[in-house]
């Protein structure tokens, strides 16, 4: 089983080389942990996007290619998530929008920069369904 995983997570590695993704940082539900979604939610769901090193997020992304989970943002702001004393950008995301159900365990938040560059940043994720009979 562990070696079946790490199967899988050789090919994803390989499939995100492929596509030329670089890294990035995020954190779904900031000061949360872990990061529970309720997917019968009408909400909404927080992910924020870390400026590190020279990459600055407010200067850098273009955020008209923001997808989280296969959802465009409701809406964004800046602010410092992390308190490095460098501001990072918060977005909102519909929950019902979310291409997620009750196996997912991680979700990914893809854009590109400015330069048409594309990133692919992922967190984990534990699903509830407040509807589901338990
Ligand atoms: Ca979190
Ligand atoms: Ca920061």
């Amino acid at each position: 089983m562990v070696r079946k995983q790490f199967t899988v997570f050789l090919l994803a590695a390989g499939f995100v080389a492929v596509l030329g993704a670089s890294a990035c940082e995020i954190d779904i539900k900031p000061g949360s942990d872990p990061n529970t979604i309720n997917i019968s939610s009408n909400g909404t769901v927080a992910v924020a996007l870390f400026s590190m090193g020279t990459i600055y997020v407010p200067n850098f992304v273009d955020f008209d290619t923001v997808v989280f989970a296969g959802a465009g943002p409701v809406s964004w702001g800046f602010e410092d998530v992390d308190g490095d004393g460098v501001d990072d950008a918060v977005f909102h995301f519909e929950v019902q929008e979310l291409d997620l159900d009750a196996t997912s365990t991680s979700a990914s938040l893809t854009f590109s920069n400015l330069w048409g560059n594309q990133y692919t940043c992922t967190d984990t994720v534990r699903i509830v369904d407040a509807n589901a009979k338990s």
